[in-house]
C-alpha cells in the first residue's frame, strides 16, 4: 500500500473522519487508558479541536491542531488501550489508525509510576512503526511515589526519544512538541527496540517477509504484518483486506486514465 499525500488524506476522512490539511503532520496519541492522554490533547491543541466519533463506532474520536514553529500538526487523541492485538474495539480503532493511517508520529504516553505494564504497549507500537516517540507523563506522581527513572537510559534502551512530562502542570510539553517536530520532518531518526521471539517464530518471520513486504509498504512494518499472519489474527486479517479493497481501487483508476 503505497498511498500518496492526497489519497493519505481521503483515507484519513473516509475510513477515520478525520480532516488532515494539505501540508499537515499527523500525529497519533496512543497510550494505556487514564494516562493523560486526553489532557496533553487538550494542553496542546486548546480550542483548536474536533470531537466525534469513529466512523460506524460508538467510540469518541477527537481531533486538533496546533501549531509549532511554523509548521501545524492535527493530534488525534486514540483510544486507551493495554494492547493492540483488537480484543475490544478500542484496541481495532487504535491498531487500523497506527497501521492503515500510517501518521507521520506516534506519541505513546506512558504511566511514570507503572513503567513495566505500560511499556508492553509500546513495544507493540514500536512494531508497527518507527516514528515513535515516548512521552512519560505523571513524573510527578512518580515523584511523590519516590519512583526515580533514568531518562537517558530508558531513551537508549528502547530507541526512541522520551519525553519527561507532568501534563497537567503543562510540564515537558514544549520539550514533546520539539521532539514531534524533529520526529515528523525526519530531522531525527528514531530505531525502536524489537522484541526478539523464538528461534522458530523469528524462522517463520523470515520466510514470511519478502512474500508479504510489498502489502506492507511504506505504511506499516512488513514484520507486523508477518507475526499477525503467524498469530492468525483474523480481525487484523478483516481489517488489511478492506484496506488492500481501497488501495486496489487506486491502483486501478489510475491503470484506467
Ligand atoms: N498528577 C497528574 N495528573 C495527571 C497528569 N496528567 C493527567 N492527569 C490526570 O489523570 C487523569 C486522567 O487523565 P486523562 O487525560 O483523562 O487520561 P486519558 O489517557 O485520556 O484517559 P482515557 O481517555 O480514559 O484513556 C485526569 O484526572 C488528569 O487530570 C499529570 O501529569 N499529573
Ligand atoms: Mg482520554
Amino acid at each position: 500500500m503505497n498511498f500518496s499525500v492526497k489519497q493519505k488524506r481521503v483515507l484519513w476522512q473516509d475510513r477515520f473522519g478525520i480532516s488532515l490539511a494539505t501540508g499537515q503532520f499527523g500525529v497519533a496519541l496512543a497510550g494505556n487508558p487514564n494516562v493523560g492522554k486526553s489532557t496533553i490533547f487538550n494542553a496542546l491543541t486548546g480550542l483548536h479541536q474536533h470531537t466525534g466519533n469513529w466512523p460506524g463506532k460508538t467510540v469518541d474520536n477527537a481531533q486538533g491542531s496546533f501549531q509549532f514553529q511554523q509548521k501545524s500538526f492535527l493530534l488525534v487523541d486514540l483510544p486507551g488501550t493495554y494492547s493492540l492485538l483488537a480484543h475490544t474495539v478500542e484496541e481495532q480503532i487504535a491498531r487500523d489508525f497506527l497501521c492503515f493511517a500510517s501518521p507521520d508520529v506516534t506519541v505513546v504516553v506512558l504511566d511514570a509510576t507503572c513503567l513495566e505494564r505500560n511499556l508492553n504497549l509500546a513495544l507493540q507500537v514500536f512494531e508497527i512503526t518507527p516514528k515513535v516517540i515516548i512521552c512519560l507523563n505523571l513524573m510527578d506522581e512518580a515523584r511523590k511515589k519516590n519512583i526515580m527513572i533514568d531518562v537517558p537510559s530508558l531513551e537508549r534502551e528502547l530507541g526512541v526519544p522520551v519525553v519527561a512530562a507532568a501534563a497537567r502542570q503543562g510540564k515537558g510539553l514544549p520539550e514533546l512538541q520539539e521532539k514531534i517536530l524533529q520526529v515528523a520532518s525526519g530531522a531525527l531518526q528514531t530505531k525502536p527496540r524489537q522484541i526478539a521471539y523464538s528461534p522458530e517464530v523469528e524462522k517463520a518471520v523470515k520466510q514470511l517477509l519478502p512474500l508479504v513486504g510489498s502489502l506492507a509498504d511504506n505504511t506499516f512494518s512488513p514484520r507486523w504484518l508477518a507475526l499477525r499472519l503467524l498469530d492468525g489474527d483474523s480481525s487484523f486479517l478483516d481489517s488489511l483486506n478492506s484496506f488492500l479493497g481501497i488501495s486496489r481501487g487506486w491502483e486501478g483508476a489510475k491503470c484506467a486514465q
